[in-house]
Parts: structure tokens; sequence; C-alpha cells
């Protein structure tokens, strides 16, 4: 069975993005906000914990290093499937955040592409695929993502950088309910957006590529998170695999001897 809708895929494919409202059940979502929770303290607690701490940003870097939930989303079973479908079956974590947008962050020409290697143009190509989990409620000024759907076709280069990423024209507002996840091709421009509300917004964000890739520095997995790789999926989507072999077969539910 095909994870995407004949409708989902045709809206990936010509606009770049997809939203998913009801991803996370409120269990779920529940469980996953309070992981959250106790991550983001552990982090403030340390400044010697990797992230970036600026008025306009907090990240929380390597979150898969902040406990098994964490490892567990990287096989979300309404989520995956999906992205395994985008990128195909040799599919591999590149990087994992969780986001803080601060109540008041103003983002000035912050428009880019994840995907950026002007050598390579390749617009029927995919090199990566976001999960974009949404945690807590966005507002249409709450500093949701702002994306400019087909822009994943465009050529490199040119395309405005405008000062205030919501006058971008033609652009998207991820304004979503908690519990929502969105997905977005990496060669699809994008901006964080202002939030003008004086509430935080909070997302866990994953980047998914090929194993034939590089994990991005800064997010090479230490021993506590690969001793989790308990299934061939996972030990592939970890970086553990021969690059250029087999792929993992999924759905697998068989334990790694
Ligand atoms: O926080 C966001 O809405 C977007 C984050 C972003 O630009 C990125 O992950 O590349």
């Amino acid at each position: 069975m095909e994870a995407l809708t004949q409708a989902q895929r045709f809206f990936f494919e010509t606009n770049g993005y997809l939203v998913i409202e009801d991803a996370l059940p409120p269990g779920e979502l529940a469980r996953l906000r309070a992981a959250c929770d106790e991550a983001e303290a552990l982090w403030r607690a340390d400044p010697r914990r990797r992230g970036v701490r600026r008025p306009d940003l907090e990240q929380v870097i390597a979150i898969l290093e902040y406990g098994p939930l964490f490892v567990e989303m990287l096989e979300h079973p309404r989520i995956f499937p999906m992205i395994r479908e985008l990128l195909g079956p040799d599919v591999m974590l590149l990087d994992h955040d969780y986001f803080i947008t601060p109540a008041g962050a103003t983002i000035h020409r912050g428009w880019h592409y994840d995907e950026n290697f002007p050598s390579v143009y390749h617009p029927r190509s995919r090199l990566m695929v976001k999960v974009f989990y949404v945690l807590q409620d966005i507002d249409w000024n709450g500093g949701g993502t702002v994306i400019l759907p087909g822009s994943h076709s465009y050529p490199p280069g040119q395309l405005p950088n405008p000062d205030v990423p919501e006058d971008m024209p033609s652009s998207v507002r991820m304004a979503l309910p908690a519990g929502a996840a969105y997905l977005m091709a990496g060669r699809t421009y994008h901006c964080v957006g202002n939030n003008l509300t004086g509430v935080e917004r909070r997302l866990l964000i994953y980047t998914y590529g090929h194993k034939w890739m590089k994990v991005w520095d800064g997010y090479e997995h230490p021993a506590e998170v690969l001793a989790q790789a308990t299934t061939p999926m996972r030990r592939q989507l970890l970086g553990m695999t021969d690059p250029y072999g087999p792929n993992a077969p999924y759905p697998e539910a068989a334990e790694v001897a």
C-alpha cells in the first residue's frame, strides 16, 4: 500500500511541501511535548550543550541525544513511510533539531534553500526531505515557516529575499494546529516567519537524505544513540550500514542480532 495518496503526491510534487494536519494524535503529542520540555530544561541548564542561543532563534542541536522517544520518532508510523516513498529505500537521517522561535523574534532576509548546491541542478531529483512536527498551535503571526510553493523547481539564485519574510509574493504560512506535521523538499525556498505574538513557537525538525550522503557536521551520533539502532531500518537511518550496499527492508519488525 502506498503511504501518500495520489492527491498528496501531486501536491508535494507540484508545491514542494505537504501538510498533514492530524499527524500526532493527542496522547502522542502530549508525550512528545513532555519529552521536549525535559530536553529544553536540560539544554537551558547547561550552556555547554550544543545549540544556537540568539534572541531570534533557540536551537537544541541533535535532539536524538535527549531520549529514546526522539529516536522512535525517526520511524514515525504515519510520517516515515511518506518520507521513504518520497526519497526512496536508501533513506538516511541527516540532521535533527528542536527549534524554539522566541516571542517577538523577527527575521531579516532569511529566505534560503536547505539543499543549495549550485553546481548540482537536477530539478527532478530529490536529495533531502524535511519533516516539521508542530508541538503547539502556531498563530497566523506566530512565526510559522513561510514557504514559496513550487520554488523547488526554479533554478537556484533567481528568487528575491525580502526583508520581511511574509512579504514574499505567493508565499504560504505554516500557521497550523498542534499535532500537525509538514514535509518540505530540500530545494523548496523557505524562511522562518516573524513571531509577532507573545508565544514561543516550538517545532521538532528531522532532515532525511540518502545513505550515500554524509551525516551533517555536528550531528554524528554518539554511542548511546547508536545503541538504540534495534532494527535494520534504524541502522540505516543512523548511517550504520554500507552506503552502497542493499537497502534495509521496510516494514521490518525483526530485531538486529
Ligand atoms: O524554523 C523554521 O520555520 C524553518 C527552519 C529552517 O529554516 C530550516 O530548518 O532550514
